[in-house]
C-alpha cells in the first residue's frame, strides 16, 4: 500500500514537473537554477563570429583557442533586424548567428540576445538619444505601428530558432538594456520611467501573442551612479511577470583594478538580493576591461568578485575583428591568455565541457 502510495505522489510530482517546465524557456530557466549550484557560467559575445585576427571561421573562437573549451554562454545582438537588414550592425549575418545560436545549442551551451535597434524618431543608431523615441512607440501612439513591425521581425528570427527536431532553442533576450545610462535613445533621458516600464511589458507581451515560448527575459541596467539600492535598481523594472533573470553590466573604466572590483561588488550585492526576494536568477550581464591591459585582469579583477556572489553568468562582450580597440576577452595574441587559462581552470567557472553534462 505504502509503496503504490509513493509511486503515485512521484507520478504526481514528475506530472507537475513536466506541466511547469513544458515550455523551452521554463526549461532553460530549471537548468540554469541547477548550474548555478556548479558553478558561473563564462559568456562571450559574438564569440564564434570574429576574433582579435579573424573572422567568419567555422568552429573557430578566441576563447576555444585559448583554453581548448567554448564559453558556456554565447551572446549575439539583433540590431538592424528591425530594418529587415540581413547583417546586423556589427556585419555578423542573421543566418550565420542563426546557425551559431543552433551550434551552441547543441554542444549544451546557452544563448543571450542584445538589440541595438536603430532610433525610429531620427532615423540615427541606438546612441542617437534624441527624439524621444520610446513615447512615440507605445500603443497607439505615432510611431506605434513601426514598433510591432521591428518586434515582429524580432520575433520572426526568435522564432525561426529551432533545433534538428524542429523544436525552439530557447534564449535569454535582454532588450533595452541601459536604461538607466544617457546614451541609447530608451535611456534616462530619452524617457519616462513610465514609458520605459510600458515599452518593456509591450515588447514581451508582443513575443508572447507571436505564440514564442522560448524567450527567457533580462533586465539589465548599467552600473549605478552613487551607491544603488534595491528601490535605485528597480526604477525602471516592468515587474515580476514580465522579468526572469536580473542583471547589471559594469565595465572596468580606468586602470584602477581595485575600483573595478568595488564597483561590480556594490552592484551584484543589490542584484543578488532582489534576485533572492524575487526568487530570479542573477548574472553579469556585460563586463569587460577594454583592450585588457592588465596581465592577470580575469584571476585578480573578474574571479574574485564573481565567485562572491550566487550569479548564474558572467558575459564579456565581443573581440571585434576591424576595432583592435573594441576587445574585452581573451585571444591568443594577447598577453592576458595565460591568466586566462587558468581563470577557465578554476572549479567555480563554468565553460562548454563543465556544463554540457548538466541538462
Ligand atoms: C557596443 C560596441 C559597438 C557595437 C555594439 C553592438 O558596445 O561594441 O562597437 O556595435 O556594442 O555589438
Amino acid at each position: 500500500m505504502r509503496k503504490i502510495l509513493f509511486t503515485a505522489i512521484a507520478a504526481i510530482v514528475a506530472l507537475c514537473a513536466d506541466a511547469q517546465n513544458s515550455t523551452p524557456a521554463a526549461e532553460l530557466l530549471a537548468r540554469m537554477e541547477r548550474i548555478q549550484w556548479r558553478g558561473v557560467m563564462m559568456g562571450h559575445q559574438d564569440d564564434p563570429m570574429y576574433g582579435t585576427t579573424w573572422k567568419y571561421e567555422a568552429g573557430r573562437s578566441d576563447v576555444k583557442d585559448v583554453c581548448g573549451d567554448y564559453p558556456a554562454m554565447m551572446g549575439f545582438d539583433l540590431g538592424k533586424i528591425e530594418y529587415g537588414s540581413e547583417r546586423n550592425l556589427d556585419g555578423v549575418p542573421f543566418s550565420l548567428m542563426r546557425d551559431e545560436i543552433r551550434a551552441q545549442h547543441e554542444r549544451g551551451g546557452i544563448v543571450t540576445l542584445s538589440w541595438h535597434p536603430g532610433n525610429p524618431a531620427t532615423g540615427g543608431n541606438s546612441w542617437d538619444a534624441k527624439g524621444r523615441a520610446v513615447g512615440k512607440l507605445l500603443p497607439g501612439a505615432s510611431l506605434a505601428s513601426v514598433c510591432d513591425e521591428w518586434l515582429g521581425r524580432v520575433a520572426d528570427f526568435i522564432g525561426s530558432l529551432k533545433d534538428k527536431d524542429g523544436r525552439r532553442i530557447p534564449v535569454i533576450f535582454r532588450p533595452w538594456h541601459e536604461m538607466n545610462g544617457a546614451w541609447f535613445w530608451w535611456g534616462c533621458d530619452s524617457c519616462t520611467p513610465e514609458e520605459y516600464r510600458r515599452l518593456y511589458i509591450h515588447t514581451h507581451d508582443f513575443l508572447t501573442a507571436r505564440g514564442l515560448d522560448n524567450i527567457v527575459w533580462a533586465y539589465s541596467p548599467n552600473l549605478s551612479n552613487g551607491t544603488p539600492t534595491e528601490e535605485s535598481y528597480l526604477f525602471y523594472y516592468p515587474g515580476d511577470r514580465y522579468v526572469d533573470l536580473l542583471g547589471t553590466d559594469v565595465y572596468q573604466q580606468s586602470a584602477d583594478n581595485a575600483a573595478y572590483r568595488a564597483d561590480v561588488r556594490k552592484e551584484l550585492k543589490v542584484v543578488t538580493a532582489v534576485g533572492r526576494s524575487r526568487g530570479k536568477l542573477t548574472a553579469l550581464t556585460e563586463t569587460g576591461h577594454r583592450g585588457v591591459p592588465y596581465e592577470r585582469w580575469f584571476t585578480e579583477c573578474l574571479l574574485p568578485v564573481i565567485t562572491e556572489f550566487p550569479i548564474s553568468y558572467v558575459l564579456l562582450w565581443r573581440n571585434a575583428w576591424d576595432n583592435p580597440e573594441e576587445n574585452f576577452c581573451a585571444a591568443p595574441d594577447k598577453a592576458v591568455a595565460p591568466d586566462f587559462v587558468k581563470f577557465h581552470d578554476h572549479p567555480s567557472t563554468l565553460f562548454i565541457k563543465d556544463v554540457a553534462g548538466l541538462k
